[in-house]
């Protein structure tokens, strides 16, 4: 069993009738939730939305709105359901830094439901005319796209599924658009879709993946969605590692009640959105969200920085054996690197942000991956590469090449990704790599294992991940390939010791 997975739980639950008895120090909803009605669906109910989402949120409901309560609804794993549904959807935010644990209970979860055991209620609840904000964090993977072009993957197994079967949905654009043509049918207003996730532009991906699932399974529907329905974009952070058994019993100690499924996260968070809501909204602003027209150079600024940064010391961390962000930035030459990854390839492709400082959000980002309260695994951000390193990391590195700049440290963490793919470090430590393509890439880190020239031609020919910019680009090519003979020969520290001293 996972560490982020519940075990049976003994002793006294949290959930509403105890709620009152907590603890003085422990924070909770500072509203009668009797009163507060759903207004918002929220589909994938991890960590990240409980931790962020949930505490806008809550803070909203605190000051007097009570009509925009969340349902959290969960595609695959039961699990969370299974936690937060005897807890009356509440849960406790663990908040952790300088050795403070700060304890607060979230009660804007109103109910959890999962899309896969209760279909038919999850569709009926999102065709509730209340209902006028989907919110979403499902990851990168879970749009169903092709991250390359951003567009729907119309092979894509779930989306062959549900367009053979649309009254039945089992992906992110399916579900939507069969909530959608149900209002329609009803005569009802749309709600508008709000993306969460680490995506760029996360919003016109939405659009695009929606539009283009109901243009191929009802035109009709697809011109209506396309002309009415909202899908603002948002950049969201707040790091929150998996939740592990440590957490959960410093929760307990502190709660004097077992909750099954906390959550942990770093004090910090922010939350930029695109002020598009024709049915309305929480006025998120007054928790402290920033409302605008433009999320571009925010969304840019944080994708890159803070997640490139993240990918890049993910990679090195696992093939070194390092296992926290934070200790990857007590180490003695990781953080150099990505000092230069920040200065050399990032920052000069992000454009003005309002209001901030880019290299002094940096110097923050640095303090944040130092915290040692949050114990964020290198593995757990290594997964997913296929989709995540394009908008971190190789869009960046195009831009640069585009105008005559050679990127520095991006050929460096892809060839530490391609490391990565063959799954050991040659010396008896394995891992797994976690990819919806893991099959075909570790497949080909295993047919080329020990022939770095031949394991770098054979994954930059994977056009869904490398774009033509890269892939033709010899002395892109070139730096990858020795960096990854390095790793593959010499290891992490002689590879980063070569990179930033030679
Ligand atoms: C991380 C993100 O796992 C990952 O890929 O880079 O989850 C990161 O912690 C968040 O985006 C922070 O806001």
């Amino acid at each position: 069993m996972s560490s982020s997975t519940p075990k049976p739980t003994a002793g006294k639950r949290l959930g509403n009738a105890r709620l009152a008895k907590l603890p003085a120090a422990v924070a909770r909803p500072a509203y009668k939730r009797a009163k507060v009605t759903a207004g918002i669906v929220h589909l994938g109910l991890g960590a990240f939305c409980r931790a962020h989402l949930g505490v806008y949120t809550d803070d909203v409901l605190a000051q007097g709105a009570t009509d925009w309560g969340i349902v959290g609804v969960n595609f695959r794993s039961p699990d969370v359901i299974d936690a937060l549904k005897p807890q009356d959807g509440l849960y406790t935010l663990l908040s952790r830094e300088d050795g403070v644990d700060k304890l607060r209970v979230i009660g804007a979860f109103l109910n959890v439901m999962s899309a896969s055991d209760q279909p038919d209620d999850v569709l009926a609840l999102m065709t509730r005319p209340e209902i006028r904000v989907v919110t979403i964090t499902v990851t990168e993977k879970g749009y169903c796209h092709d991250p390359a072009t951003g567009r729907l993957n119309e092979a894509h197994p779930l989306v062959v599924a549900d367009l053979a079967n649309p009254r039945q949905p089992h992906s992110l654009p399916g579900l939507i658009v069969e909530a959608l043509r149900l209002r329609r049918a009803a005569g009802g207003w749309p709600f508008t879709v709000l993306s969460c996730d680490n995506l760029p532009g996360n919003g016109k991906i939405t659009r695009a993946v929606v539009t283009r699932f109901a243009e191929l399974s009802d035109p009709d529907l697809g011109g209506w969605i396309a002309d009415n329905v909202a899908f603002p974009s948002s950049m969201v952070d707040r790091i929150t590692p998996a939740t592990k058994d440590a957490d959960r019993a410093a929760v307990a100690a502190g709660l004097g009640l077992t909750d099954a499924w906390p959550v942990v996260a770093e004090p910090f968070h922010q939350w930029v959105i695109e002020d598009r809501f024709p049915s309305g909204r929480p006025a998120w602003e007054t928790a402290g969200a920033i409302l605008t027209d433009n999320v571009h150079p925010f969304e840019t600024m944080k994708l890159r920085c803070l997640n490139g940064a993240h990918s890049t010391l993910a990679y090195l961390s696992v093939l070194a054996g390092i296992e926290t962000v934070a200790d990857a930035m007590a180490d003695p030459l990781l953080p150099k690197v990505i000092r230069h990854l920040w200065d050399d390839d990032l920052i000069p492709t992000v454009p003005p942000v309002p209001g901030t400082d880019v290299v002094a959000y940096t110097h923050d980002l640095e303090a944040r991956f130092r915290n040692p309260g949050i114990r964020h695994l290198t593995l757990q951000i290594s997964s997913d590469g296929s989709q995540k390193l394009g908008p971190r990391l190789l869009v960046p590195a195009t831009e640069r090449i585009a105008v005559g700049k050679a990127p520095r440290v991006v050929p460096l963490t892809v060839a530490a990704w391609m490391a990565f793919l063959r799954q050991t470090d040659g010396k008896g430590r394995n891992w797994i790599a976690a990819d919806p393509m893991a099959a075909r890439l570790t497949a080909i880190a295993r047919a080329h294992a020990d022939n770095p020239v031949a394991l770098a031609d054979a994954l930059f020919a994977v056009e869904e991940i490398f774009p033509a910019a890269i892939a033709g680009n010899a002395p892109f090519r070139k730096a990858t390939t020795q960096h990854l003979r390095s790793l593959l020969t010499r290891g992490v520290p002689a590879t980063l010791t070569a990179f930033l001293f030679r």
